[in-house]
């Protein structure tokens, strides 16, 4: 929708350099590069060999990271998956809104029809659009009212996306079956779906009855995942149903691989924008047998394993139809690393040496750093040169650098909080943003070297999964660039760094503050 909203305004933005075969509707301009976005899941600052780890090896990472650009201070928006993803797709911070919490399975479609998103800017550039995998932003109209045996409306469609395959929310989160565009894939008649958040079925067994049911994995105690029961692991949420269409878990990285694969040969030559969210490394994580016991972390390094393969195939699909050298490939993560996140999948027993946190504190769900900084790999062969980037990068800026490169202007109110920062992406720019904002349970602001929470009443530290949060009564102010692992607050010998960076803070909540306190 919206294609409208936007100016085309040529490709001059599009630096130099013309490679591959020349389009036919836009022949006279330098070919606009494909771009994929693959963002994995829960996947830490210190989960790649690439940032670091000698635990695991993920060489397929490390060589798209060695051939493009590896930012060291790239920021997701929130510690969550819904926020994150939010702020991706629309360039608008999501506490500017109070229903961007982590989203149910039968959630109504969190982005309007009426807003644009980046999807809708690729497709006034031209591009053909797909979403595959992980969505966790709500289909349909209002929680609860889709009908999952019809169309599920609105959805990806509606927002920018000639093309979606996606879970609604999260693998332990019902329903447990793919969306096509608007219906289920491979629906099966004799197998109606029904979805509740609010009550059982009657005749279902859940995981908290049924523990001899649980056949694959089980939930972490007092932790809840103990619903409905689909393939021998238990999640959260009712369901009734989906036959033939309900997903095997060892399958969810093959099957958005391949419809991954699939959707770029198919669109060869066209030129594209196509986000790829992967399952891994959430739970519940049961990667597929020829990953199993490959890490020797259990399931959580397996699963790394897998995403990396994952990221290989996407790289040769495009190497093997000669689209890698114009195609600009974002990977990154939604948010921070979590090891017991609600099953018992020895994610802490067989960690070893391993610290998926990159030596920060905190971790999914936290202020602390660890929360929100993420991997950020940018990659176009044709036009970047290897490097690591230490600019200020965020989510939030995909938005106008892409429009920006594709030659597009975003009109008022699409994009609000997102800023042109083309250059840092493809590293001609070493400093990036003047400052960055992320949230947890409370709201941060950095400038990079100086980073501000602030105050929150919440509990300090979570149980399950043993996090720190970063919430704190007090003011903090931490000195990234000598006390990364946030040991030292200095708000009280720094009060006018305090002042300045509440400051800037304040000016941007002014505009819209409504994140749950
Ligand atoms: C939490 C779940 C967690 C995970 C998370 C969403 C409980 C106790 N915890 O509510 O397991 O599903 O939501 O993760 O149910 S995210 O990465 O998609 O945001
Ligand atoms: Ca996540």
């Amino acid at each position: 929708m919206h294609t409208n909203l936007w100016l085309g305004v040529g490709s001059s933005l599009l630096l130099g350099g013309c490679a591959g075969a020349e389009k036919a509707d836009n022949a006279a301009l330098p070919q606009k590069p494909n771009v994929i976005f693959i963002v994995a899941d829960d996947l830490g600052y210190g989960d790649l060999s690439c940032y670091g780890t000698s635990a695991v090896a993920t060489p397929h990472v490390d060589s798209l990271a060695a051939g493009g650009i590896r930012f060291t201070d790239a920021h997701a928006v929130a510690a969550t998956s819904t926020p994150s993803r939010y702020s991706l797709f629309t360039g608008m911070y999501s506490w500017r809104r109070s229903d961007t919490g982590i989203a149910d399975g039968d959630a109504g479609m969190i982005i309007r029809p009426e807003q644009t998103t980046v999807a809708d800017m690729f497709k006034s550039a031209g591009y053909t659009t797909g979403a595959i995998g992980k969505w966790h932003l709500g289909l349909g109209d209002t929680a609860g009212s889709q009908d999952w045996n019809g169309e599920v409306t609105p959805g990806p469609q509606d927002i920018g996306f000639d093309y979606s395959f996606l879970m609604a929310a999260t693998a332990d989160r019902v329903p447990c079956v793919w969306i096509e565009n608007r219906r289920v894939a491979n629906y099966d008649a004799s197998a109606p779906i029904y979805v509740s958040y609010k009550q059982p079925f009657e005749g279902e067994p859940l995981g908290k009855d049924h523990p001899e049911l649980l056949t694959k994995l089980k939930p972490s105690p007092n932790h809840g995942h103990n619903q409905a029961i689909v393939n021998g692991i238990s999640r959260i949420g009712y369901m009734k149903g989906g036959g033939d269409a309900l997903w095997q878990d060892e399958n969810i990285a093959d099957t958005i691989t391949a419809k991954a694969v699939d959707y770029i040969a198919a669109h060869k030559d066209t030129t594209f924008f196509l986000y790829v969210g992967t399952n891994d490394v959430h739970v519940p994580r049961y990667p597929n047998p020829r990953f199993v016991g490959k890490s020797g972390m259990g399931y959580r390094g397996d699963a790394i394993l897998q995403f990396d393969w994952t990221v290989g195939r996407i790289v040769d699909t495009l190497k093997e139809l000669g689209l890698l050298e114009n195609t600009l490939i974002v990977l990154t993560s939604d948010n921070g690393p979590v090891l017991d996140d609600g099953y018992q999948d020895q994610a802490v027993e067989l960690l070893g040496d391993h610290r998926p946190w990159g030596g920060m504190r905190g971790g999914k769900y936290s202020n602390f750093e660890a929360g929100t900084r993420v991997p950020f790999i940018v990659s176009w062969a044709s036009h970047v040169e290897p490097a690591v980037s230490a600019a200020l990068v965020s989510h939030i800026d995909l938005f106008a650098s892409l429009a920006a490169l594709v030659g597009q202007t975003p009109v008022e109110g699409a994009a609000p909080d997102s800023r042109n920062q083309l250059p840092a992406l493809l590293g001609q720019d070493a400093t990036g943003r003047d400052y960055i904002m992320e949230a947890g349970h409370s709201l941060s602001i950095s400038d990079g070297r100086w980073k501000y929470i602030m105050p929150h009443n919440g509990t300090p530290f979570l149980k399950l999964p043993a996090i720190e949060t970063g919430n704190s009564p007090e003011p903090q102010l931490y000195d990234l660039s000598t006390d990364l692992g946030e040991q030292h607050n200095l708000a009280s010998e720094h009060p006018e760094k305090v002042d300045e960076l509440k400051a800037l803070l304040e000016a941007e909540t002014a505009k819209g503050f409504k994140l749950k306190r």
